[in-house]
């Protein structure tokens, strides 16, 4: 049997390099000690390890769906990976993404691939930590004529969705959109496993002091 998806996860990113220690400006002007760049999943053998560890995440949640759409650009490859995987497993399903530029001659419009109307979207991106990208995700599906079913990230930070709100970003959007955010791994399965290692003791306890700053665990 092989490891939990959450510790695969985890070991991947960092083995990858996706995932860093050290001081990093996130795009709400937080200051984080570790940052998470799903773009160094950049070869075939470790996109497809991460997309059997999305696939059981899904699978754990138990979600109905019946389309993948993964938003421009970070978003493209992983839903990608994610739709060879489920052809993997033995689902064949329909895959879109949207382009950011837009297109005024050739196919036109900003949506690639199987159409979305009448179809049940899971959203596949990389991380959330205040919810803006996501929000923008739901926006273009919407307009897509596609009804959201769940989302699926790698990585949910787990932080407060403003100063002075407690709520995290994942259950503000998941309540906004009544669906589910399923995450690989969270913050807090971060934490345990830096607690598990002796290399990472320094890292846990700025994250900890970081989680203790920006964290929600509602
Ligand atoms: P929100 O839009 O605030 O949810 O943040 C998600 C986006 O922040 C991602 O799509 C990235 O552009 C960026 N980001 C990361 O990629 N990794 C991180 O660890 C943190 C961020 C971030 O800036 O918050």
């Amino acid at each position: 049997m092989s490891a939990d998806h959450r510790t695969r996860f985890l070991q991947l990113a960092l083995d990858a390099q996706a995932l860093r220690f050290g001081q990093f400006t996130l795009k709400s002007g937080r200051v984080s000690p570790y940052f998470f760049n799903a773009g160094h999943f950049d070869s075939g053998a470790v996109l497809a390890a991460l997309a059997g560890c999305y696939a059981d995440a899904i699978e754990a949640a138990g979600i109905q769906f019946d389309l993948l759409f993964g938003p421009a650009y970070k978003g493209i490859p992983l839903a990608t990976a994610l739709a060879c995987e489920y052809a993997r497993r033995g689902r064949d399903l329909p895959l879109a993404f949207n382009r950011k530029e837009a297109k005024d001659h050739g196919e036109g419009g900003s949506l690639i691939g199987a159409p979305l109307a009448g179809r049940r979207v899971l959203v596949v991106d990389d991380v959330i930590t205040a919810g803006t990208a996501i929000r923008e995700a739901l926006a273009i599906i919407a307009a897509g004529g596609g009804t959201p079913a769940a989302i699926a990230i790698a990585l949910d930070r787990q932080e407060r969705v403003a100063d002075g709100d407690d709520r995290s970003a994942a259950r503000v959007v998941a309540h906004e959109q009544g669906i589910p955010v399923i995450a690989i791994a969270g913050l807090s399965d971060l934490l345990a496993f830096a607690g598990e290692s002796a290399t990472l003791a320094a890292e846990r306890d700025r994250l900890l002091a970081y989680r203790e700053r920006h964290g929600s665990d509602r």
